[in-house]
């Protein structure tokens, strides 16, 4: 059986971004059950669990015949293995890797930068002080993203792939502000994909236990 690791609870911002959103999609897509392998922030540290991820962090993966962390890794795994995720040519399978590594080298780095600064450090002098530059150089990437996205639907191939969930989950990771909405194309893609079934399905999966937790101990504060 496959098993995800995935977070009891997290903070509000962090649901429904969690990492574990990637593989948990991908196995959707591909039509392959999992089952979650529930930890807790008092986890993340053990031995044990630092033998599956090295930095304590999810998602790890195991289906038996290989044990993985990674979430761009993962997918491309799970990818491999499933048409739903990669085309079956080589020409096909090279612009899905090419896609998977723009969004995870090219594109994330600075949409991490700038969540980083909003989430974590937005009070602080040298945050306010670098977040200009950081959001102009998101804005440059995402003008040359909507462009190399043109009037396509899908990143590789005008079909959807594993690349457009690593890229639709980069692009997720703007929306506590409204950059993305001076990009029209970016919005209707990433709205594309999360209209998707599997990627409704994952949502659900991933938010489940979060809402457990907060309803056994309402001090946990709720929602997305
Ligand atoms: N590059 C890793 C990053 C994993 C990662 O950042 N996981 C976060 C959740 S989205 C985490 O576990 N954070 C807790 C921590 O770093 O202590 C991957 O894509 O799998």
């Amino acid at each position: 059986m496959i098993k995800v690791t995935a977070f009891k609870w997290v903070p509000p911002f962090a649901q429904g971004s969690v990492r574990d959103i990637r593989v948990r999609w991908a196995l959707e897509e591909a039509g392959l059950g999992y089952d979650d392998d529930l930890i807790g922030f008092e986890d993340q540290a053990t031995p044990a669990y630092r033998a599956r991820q090295p930095f304590g962090q999810v998602p790890a993966f195991s289906d038996g015949r290989v044990q993985m962390f990674e979430s761009g890794a993962i997918v491309l795994y799970i990818a491999q293995n499933s048409d739903a995720l990669m085309p079956a040519d080589e020409g096909g399978r090279a612009m899905v890797l090419t896609w998977l590594f723009a969004a995870s080298n090219t594109v994330e780095p600075f949409v991490a930068q700038l969540a980083g600064i909003d989430l974590f450090h937005a009070e602080k002098a040298w945050a306010k002080e670098r977040r200009p530059d950081v959001e102009e150089m998101v804005r440059k990437r995402l003008g040359e993203l909507q462009a190399a996205l043109g009037d396509r639907n899908w990143f590789a191939n005008d079909r959807f792939s594993a690349a457009d969930i690593l890229m639709t989950h980069v692009l997720r990771d703007l929306r506590h502000t409204d950059i993305l909405a001076d990009f029209p194309a970016l919005s209707a893609y990433v709205a594309r994909n999360e209209a998707r079934p599997a990627f409704k399905r994952a949502l659900t999966d991933q938010l489940a236990p979060f809402r457990a937790a907060e309803a056994a101990d309402p001090a946990l504060a709720g929602g997305v």
